[in-house]
């Protein structure tokens, strides 16, 4: 594929004034009409011809007010149909009718079955799989759909927007027509049919209106729809009490489907869900699964406002719809549950994904300005790192200012398809505030690096922090400007008070918001009167790595009294970073790993704390992972090291804490039915932490043997099951979990995929052979993206051990799965690919395997444009 260019954006010569589509659903023949009416823009010439998008289409006719159109008068290839001759200014019909095979689409792309169900995915450019159309964010149209299906094996017919009608046709068949009122793009355009269950529930908006509800899954999986259907009422509810926006047509509906590409489809009125995100019981699914399910059918409900009433001008513009939306569902679980738990849990995601990809070869800013493959760009940069950078807007101007730069939005862009520059704009008149710099945020890609230092000053009372920031260079990208920081911040007082200074130079300084914008700046805090420790980007207010070294008597300090419950988390974090770091390097050594005593007990202190909240004590015992301390330690990284000085550190932890560790066990048992609320959740998990320092200080499997057996809902069992076989593999107890789990899910694609995860990710060498077992097993399925995620997909990204295999087979591994995953879902592969980004970063033996596995898929013939862009820009 050729390179697109942002600055290339040109409005298309043609609007679209509607769209009328037919579809005569077959698995194998599907005939759709498509009824396009179009007028040429004012200014555009006579003699420019309309190009219409197409993916592997075969047109089966072509009319032009219903007419034939002379051969000379259109060229059509695999990916483009123009047509010449057409009227200067009056409208005009195109009626383009192509041939589909749903069954047989294996990219999950355009219209395509899983289980029997037809299902379409348009985002970003499905719909050219459908029929030849101005398949782009920018033409917006207000649709017509019927469905024509036969009754007995199809008989839910579902688009977008209101049921106009339907009828049988008397010979089998019978037919729906739907009507969407608001125009669209037509990634949003969506059309399900087949034969499903519903759960049916109603809500009424602020303003009195009611709106059906409905959740379709598989029959017999009604009852696990019951969580998702409150999470859309309280997502319903929250949008109208936060951001004032009510829900805009009679209906909404959510469709569950169990092969899908990735997490759920935001489709107009009809949303489309991986059933992993819908479908919840205490037997099967986690308290993860239910704070995902809350989170994402959040998510797709919020794109209402943000993707869908105002949508993109191009797909460069993605993080304004993206990162905006997941910045709002961020909002709104941390509303939901703990806001200090949730941040922390968020931060862990964005640096265990979006820091590797800022820092690695597939770097690229939140707003791109060049892409070869859209779908590689659906990317933790443009939504987690695009979420920051709107968080860091709201905490420059505060709450109300902020407030009134979304209602301009909401208000000025309503039913339009813009740039990030008119989102901003819209704060900058709210505020008055100048943004030029800030925007730099969504233009120039990498992490910045802030360095601080600080020195008291004891007769003068003054404290000095110094500041540098530096952007790393990134691919396309060698120099950088200075960015606009917001660091939230706190001077902590020997009596660990908060200390206010009487003044501050050297920086603006709003509440405890410095403003750090030059490359270098000097801040001094006047009225100073001991020296005090700084707790630095509180709530983690920028998105960026913060060298600031600190003793550990000083980090205790802040993780002691900070009121501001995440920079205590991160205090404690970066304690145990800085030791496990010392580790690995003790381990590569050959010397004596030695726990920081420090540490130990800031941590004990911690979790012995009951005027803290479960979640958080949990969090706080989780010791950064693998892939953190490969990340700090930054090069010539050996795994196994890593991986060995991690299991000494949490080795010393348990011993120390052992005592402790059985009496939360103990303490945290529940005594009440099943509650997925976050404060149950909580418990689960401080009281699964404890469990897993107990076995390891115990040495023995008895007692996670004994906590599978006891376990009453999904997190305990899989828990136990996950310490048992990950430190026990290949024991009798083990087998026997692992055996007894298989049975008792075999019916249930979503936990035998939580069966897969827990064997891919034992780690060590082994697992490889494991896992090419797996792949051989009768209930393993190369065409389920789930499924295939689940194995593959975290053996590669989950298990740094296994995968980086010192012999380099796990690469080898990898490369043949995409070679053989591509052909029928690029998609699929190209982001499992992504496993490979942080390479470089590897001791060379371990490196150079990579590279060669890496050569060996981009000589692969045929390679899909996803993965071979992603291939190409690795290995550069
Ligand atoms: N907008 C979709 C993602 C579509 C991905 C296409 N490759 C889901 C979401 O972000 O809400
Ligand atoms: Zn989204």
């Amino acid at each position: 594929g050729e390179i697109i260019h942002l600055e290339d954006y040109q409005p298309t010569d043609f609007v679209l004034e509607r769209v009328d589509l037919t579809f005569e659903l077959d698995p194998l023949e599907t005939k759709v009409e498509a009824r396009l009416i179009f007028h040429r823009r004012e200014g555009v010439a006579a003699d420019r011809p309309l190009v219409l998008d197409g993916d592997e289409l075969k047109m089966t006719g072509l009319l032009l007010d219903q007419e034939p159109i002379a051969a000379e008068d259109y060229t059509e290839t695999g990916e483009t149909l123009t047509i010449r001759g057409l009227p200067d200014s009056a409208p005009f019909e195109i009626t383009v009718t192509t041939e589909l095979s749903p069954q047989t689409n294996t990219k999950l792309m355009g219209l395509y079955r899983t289980n029997d169900v037809y299902c379409t995915q348009c985002e970003a450019e499905g719909f050219r799989r459908i029929t030849f159309f101005p398949d782009r964010p920018d033409v917006l149209a207000v649709y017509t759909v019927n469905i024509i299906a036969d009754k007995a094996t199809v008989p839910l017919l579902l688009s977008n927007g209101n049921f106009l009608g339907g009828a049988g046709m008397g010979d089998g068949r019978h037919f729906a027509a739907w009507f969407d009122p608001h125009p669209k793009p037509s990634y949003l355009f969506a059309l399900v049919a087949g034969d499903l269950g519903v759960v049916e529930d109603s809500f009424t908006t602020l303003s009195g209106r009611e709106v059906v509800l409905k959740i379709y899954v598989e029959h017999g999986k009604e009852p696990r729809a019951a969580y998702a259907m409150d999470a859309l009422k309280r997502s319903m509810r929250w949008d109208e009490e936060v951001f004032g926006r009510e829900y805009d047509l009679d209906i909404f509906m959510i469709v569950a489907v169990s092969d899908f590409n990735m997490g759920a489809m935001e489709n107009k009125g009809l949303n489309v869900f991986n059933d992993k995100y819908v479908l919840a019981d205490p037997e099967t699914a986690t308290d993860q699964d239910y704070a995902n399910i809350e989170a994402i059918i959040a998510h797709e409900y919020f794109h209402n406002w943000t993707g869908n009433r105002i949508t993109c001008r191009d797909w460069f513009q993605l993080c304004l719809k993206e990162g905006l939306t997941v910045y709002r569902d961020h909002q709104f679980s941390a509303d939901q549950r703990s806001r200090a738990v949730k941040r922390i849990a968020e931060v862990r995601h964005l640096k265990a994904e979006q820091f590797p990809e800022d820092g690695g070869p597939l770097a690229h800013p939140v707003r791109p300005t060049r892409y070869r493959e859209i779908n590689n760009f659906y990317t933790t940069t443009v939504y987690e790192k695009g979420s920051e950078v709107t968080g860091m807007i709201a905490t420059l101007l505060g709450p109300d200012l902020f407030k009134a730069g979304m209602d301009l939005y909401f208000d000025r862009h309503d039913g339009q398809a813009v740039t990030i520059e008119d989102f901003i704009r819209c704060f900058e008149e709210a505020s008055g505030r100048d943004l030029t710099q800030f925007s730099l945020w969504y233009h120039q890609a990498g992490t910045p690096l802030v360095s601080a230092s600080g020195t008291y000053d004891a007769s003068r009372q003054t404290f000095t922090l110094q500041l540098e920031q530096t952007v790393p260079p990134t691919p396309g990208q060698s120099t950088k400007q200075p960015v606009h920081i917001p660091l939230r911040f706190a001077l902590i007082s020997e009596d660990g008070t908060i200390t206010e200074a009487s003044s501050v130079s050297g920086a603006e300084v709003t509440g405890d918001v410095l403003h750090l914008v030059e490359r270098s700046q000097s801040v001094t805090f006047e009225g100073i009167a001991s020296r005090p420790v700084v707790s630095l980007n509180r709530g983690f207010s920028a998105p960026i790595n913060l060298h600031f070294e600190k003793s550990s008597a000083d980090r205790a300090q802040i993780a002691r009294f900070e009121t501001d419950l995440f920079a205590r988390w991160q205090a404690l974090n970066d304690m145990a970073l800085d030791a496990l770091v010392a580790a690995t390097a003790s381990v590569r050594a050959g010397t004596p790993v030695v726990c920081d005593q420090a540490l130990i007990d800031a941590l004990m202190a911690t979790v012995s704390d009951d005027a803290l909240e479960p979640a958080f004590r949990a969090q706080a015992l989780a010791l950064p992972s693998e892939s953190d301390i490969a990340r700090e330690i930054g090069r010539d990284n050996d795994p196994d090291a890593i991986f060995a000085a991690r299991r000494e550190i949490m080795t010393a932890i348990a011993t120390a804490g052992r005592e402790t560790f059985a009496g939360l066990f103990e303490t945290m048992r529940s005594t009440e039915a099943f509650s997925p609320d976050a404060a149950s959740a909580g418990r689960r998990a401080l009281r699964n932490s404890a469990l897993a320092y107990l076995v390891l200080a115990e040495n023995a499997p008895t007692r996670a043997v004994e906590a599978f057996s006891a376990a009453d809902n999904m997190t305990d069992l899989s828990q136990a099951l996950t310490i048992l076989v990950h430190r026990f593999p290949d024991t009798p107890e083990a087998t026997a979990a692992l055996e007894s789990f298989q049975t008792r899910f075999a019916d249930n694609a979503l936990v035998l995929d939580k069966w897969f995860t827990v064997q891919a990710t034992i780690p060590g060498a082994a697992t490889l052979e494991r896992v090419e077992t797996l792949m051989a097993h009768p209930l393993f399925n190369g065409l389920n993206p789930n499924r295939v995620r689940a194995l593959v997909g975290t053996f590669a990204f989950s298990n740094p051990t296994g995968f980086n295999r010192a012999d380099g087979k796990g690469y080898r591994f990898l490369a043949r799965q995409i070679l053989d995953i591509d052909p029928r879902n690029p998609q699929l592969a190209a982001r499992i690919l992504t496993s490979m980004r942080s390479w470089r970063s590897l001791e060379s033996g371990r490196a150079e395997h990579a590279r060669a596995a890496l050569s060996e898929i981009a000589a692969g013939a045929k390679l899909s444009p996803d993965v071979s862009d992603i291939v190409e820009r690795t290995l550069k």
